[in-house]
Order: structure tokens, then C-alpha cells, then sequence
């Protein structure tokens, strides 16, 4: 497998996200997000681990575009910190939130790298949680503000934008499962944030539309490759309804279908938080679909798990031959399925990997990281995009998940994502074997 099997026009990139990365928590006058207050609460995130430094990304940026134009990477996907740039959300604008972002993206263009944008990776101002967050109908103005004024201010140097990501995994674990920022729980504050997210994606594709006509508009959705535990009618039913909400609950709308109710019955709450129009304002015709998949779930009946009555069967207690740092299995064959099952929409636009990669435990050993669990992952991955392509199925293009070792989450800083490795004490960074690898699989031209 060499770069030239993927054709000429195939994008690559690296992903990263500003939590994750910038630390510079309160510089420059940045308000506070919803994940500051959640990293802050006792209990939220494993080891007590926060991201006021994080990767010091903030300060640090042009020593981390010099990494990616080292590894020969083109593309490199980054979102805007909403709360630097208005702190309480809306009305005031931080102009040095602002040129932080400015400076960010003009190094990337002079550096040759491009430069592609994600608006909301679920750092929400806590001022606007204060109103209840995303459960108010109000977001969708909130967003419209902050997005036209950044697409007006970075629109003529930004032509790749998407508006959020991963909008089940924010509504989900932030409003239902209450693990993520800002720890709410419950359908009560589930069906209302999620249907809010919905219609953000068409409500905000449309203004970038408007603001930058000649950009690239997209939005990031998670998924994972469904498998019934067994060939019982009950498995199989459980992971259709399981699919119906890992993978098709925010897509589907997108692409003008509706919500997929009629393979997930509990979904019909949603439809209780519908206005009169609404049905019209979910679709929008974005230029692409950027799809982020990890991994496969199986899926067994379960009585017990209200509303889904399905559950997923844990990587390890099925044994298979390797897991990551995350407990989820690797599993190549997942990101051929995805790619298989989003372009068998009928109206689907181009499809972008925007996500995908491993955190295993890695050594720093004589200045190296020899990690070649991680190498062996993204190439049986790749392989599995190159498989999907050769089929003729329309996808355009692969980013890493990502490009330093990051904060994770609730997972602080223990799983290790990064192409590059990073000592959180003194931020010094090393290429690991598998950046290294994907440096040279790029700068090889076949
Ligand atoms: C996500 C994100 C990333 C994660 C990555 C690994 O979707 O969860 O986009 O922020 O770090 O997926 O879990």
C-alpha cells in the first residue's frame, strides 16, 4: 500500500481538538467552558487530571505545525475554543481570542498546510450552560452569532468548515449519561439537546453558506460497526436499535430522512421537542460528511437497560485478540463497514475519515516511542479505506486521531492518542514510530 493508491485528490490530515490541546485556560482573557467547571468537580475525570495545561498548544502551536510539516501531513483539523473568543458565550467578542486563531491559521497557510475547522468540539461557555446549554432552544442563536462572526473574520482563509462533533457523543455522554461536560442525565435533558444539535447542523451550515460560498461544508459524526451477539431474533433486533442510535440518529435528519424512529421506538420522545417547521430546517445539503470510527460493538438483548433494551458485550469479556487503551477492540474491518454503510445513502455527499486512531501505553525509551501497536493500526486501517476505495465507494480522504498526546476526556491523560508523544511536565514532544511511519508513507509519493 503506497500513498498513490489512494489517488491524487485523497486529503490527509491530522485531527486535533482546542480542549484537548490549548490549556491557556484562562490567557487572553478567555471565559470559561463547561468542561472547565466538569474538570474541576471532584470524581468527573479519572486520576483528578484537568486541562488547564494540556498540551500548552496555545503557546506552543508553531513548534506543533513544524511537527505535522515534518510528518509531511497537508491538512490539519483543529476547532475554535467558543469561550475564547466570546467569553460569556455571546455579545462581547475577545479580539485576542480572536488572533489567536488568526495567527494559528495564517502559520498553517504559510507553512502549507491547510487548514480545516471544526466550530463546536463540545467546549461550550459555561455562561450559556447557565441557560441551560444545550437543552434551550436559544443555542441555535447563541451558535449564530459566534460562527458568523469567526466565519466572517477567518472565512477568507478558511474554505473547510464543519459545524460540530460528534453530536451524539456530546449529547449523549453530556446529557444523558452525564460522564462528559456538563454532567446531566436523563431523557428529560437528552431528547431537547439532541434535537437542538440537530437542527444546529442545518441551521449553521446554511449561514456558512452564506458568509463563505466558496468553502467546504461539513460535520463530524461518530460510528461504530454493529454486530448482533448472536443470530437470535432478539440480538438482532437489539443491534438494529443499537444502530439506530450510535449511527444513524443524527445523520439521518441531516440527509432530509427524519429521526429513525421506526427502528428505534424510544426516539419518539424527540419528536415531542419538534416545532411546527422544524422538519424542514434538519436537512441541509452539507459538501461533506466527515465519519469518525474507532472500533466495532456487539450488541445483546438486554431487559434491564431502559429505553434501548440492548447492551453492548465489552471487548474484553468477548476475549478478542487486541484492545486498545480504551477498552475497545481493534478491529480494521469496522471503518470498511462504515464507509460501506454511509454510502449506501442515496444522497449522501463526499465522505471524509475525520477520526481515527488508537491510544495505547507507550514507552519513551532513549528519547524514542517505538509504538507499533498503534503503526500496525493505522496501516490495517488504511488498508480497510484502500479496500473500500477500490470498490468504488466514494471516500476522499483520511485523518489521524491525532496529532500529540492530548487530554482524553474522562480519561485525562492516559490514553495516549498522539502521532507525536508528549511529556506533560516539560511539553516536550517526540515523534513516535508511528508518526514517523506516516510521515514517510506520505513523503513517498509510490
Ligand atoms: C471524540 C473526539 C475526540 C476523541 C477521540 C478519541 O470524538 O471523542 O472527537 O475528541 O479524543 O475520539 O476518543
Amino acid at each position: 500500500m503506497v500513498r498513490k493508491d489512494f489517488g491524487d485528490d485523497f486529503k490527509w490530515g491530522v485531527s486535533s481538538a482546542a480542549f484537548q490541546t490549548e490549556g491557556a485556560c484562562d490567557a487572553d482573557g478567555k471565559g470559561r467552558s463547561i468542561w472547565d467547571t466538569f474538570t474541576a468537580r471532584k470524581g468527573k475525570i479519572k486520576n483528578g487530571h484537568n486541562a488547564r495545561e494540556a498540551c500548552g498548544f496555545y503557546r506552543h502551536y508553531q513548534e506543533d505545525i513544524a511537527l505535522i510539516r515534518e510528518m509531511s501531513i497537508p491538512n490539519f483539523r483543529f476547532s475554535l475554543s467558543w469561550s475564547r473568543i466570546f467569553p460569556e458565550g455571546i455579545g462581547y467578542c475577545n479580539t485576542k481570542g480572536l488572533d489567536f486563531y488568526e495567527r494559528l491559521i495564517d502559520h498553517c497557510l504559510e507553512q502549507g498546510i491547510t487548514p480545516w475547522v471544526t466550530l463546536y468540539h463540545w467546549d461550550l461557555p459555561q455562561a450559556l450552560q447557565d441557560r441551560g446549554g444545550w437543552t434551550n432552544r436559544d443555542i441555535l442563536d447563541w451558535l449564530e452569532e459566534y460562527s458568523g462572526c469567526v466565519a466572517r473574520h477567518l472565512g477568507d482563509r478558511v474554505k473547510h468548515w464543519m459545524v460540530l462533533n460528534e453530536p451524539t457523543v456530546f449529547t449523549g455522554a453530556g446529557y444523558f449519561f452525564g460522564l462528559h461536560a456538563p454532567g446531566l442525565t436523563g431523557i428529560r435533558n437528552f431528547f431537547p439537546a439532541a434535537h437542538h444539535a440537530a437542527l444546529a447542523m442545518g441551521r449553521v451550515g446554511r449561514l456558512l453558506r452564506s458568509e463563505v460560498p466558496d468553502a467546504q461544508i461539513g460535520s463530524t459524526f461518530s460510528c461504530s460497526s454493529i454486530h448482533p451477539a448472536s443470530e437470535r431474533p432478539r440480538d438482532i433486533a437489539a443491534a438494529k436499535r443499537a444502530d439506530a442510535l450510535i449511527n444513524r440518529m443524527f445523520i439521518e435528519p441531516a440527509l432530509g430522512m427524519g429521526y429513525p424512529t421506526t427502528d428505534l421506538k424510544a426516539l419518539g420522545g424527540i419528536e415531542r421537542c419538534m416545532m411546527a417547521g422544524d422538519d424542514a430546517l434538519l436537512p441541509f445539503d452539507f459538501d461533506f460528511v466527515g465519519i469518525q470510527c474507532y472500533t466495532r460493538e456487539v450488541v445483546e438483548y438486554s431487559f434491564f437497560v431502559p429505553y434501548l433494551q440492548a447492551r453492548l458485550v465489552p471487548a474484553r469479556k468477548r476475549k478478542v485478540p487486541l484492545v486498545t487503551a480504551m477498552g475497545w477492540e481493534v478491529y480494521p474491518d469496522a471503518i470498511y463497514e462504515m464507509i460501506r454503510k454511509f454510502s449506501a445513502y442515496p444522497n449522501i455527499p463526499d465522505l471524509y475519515i475525520t477520526e481515527n486512531g488508537a491510544a495505547f501505553p507507550d514507552d519513551l525509551v532513549d528519547g524514542r516511542v517505538d509504538d507499533q501497536l498503534r503503526l500496525r493500526y493505522l496501516q490495517t486501517h488504511l488498508e480497510q479505506v484502500l479496500r473500500a476505495k477500490q470498490e468504488g465507494l466514494d471516500v476522499h480522504g483520511y485523518f489521524v486521531w491525532t496529532l500529540t498526546d492530548n487530554f482524553e476526556w474522562a480519561e485525562g491523560y492516559d490514553a495516549r492518542f498522539g502521532l507525536v508523544h508528549v511529556d506533560f511536565e516539560t511539553q516536550r514532544r517526540v515523534i513516535k514510530a508511528s508518526g514517523r511511519w506516516y510521515g514517510d508513507f506520505l513523503a513517498s509519493h509510490g
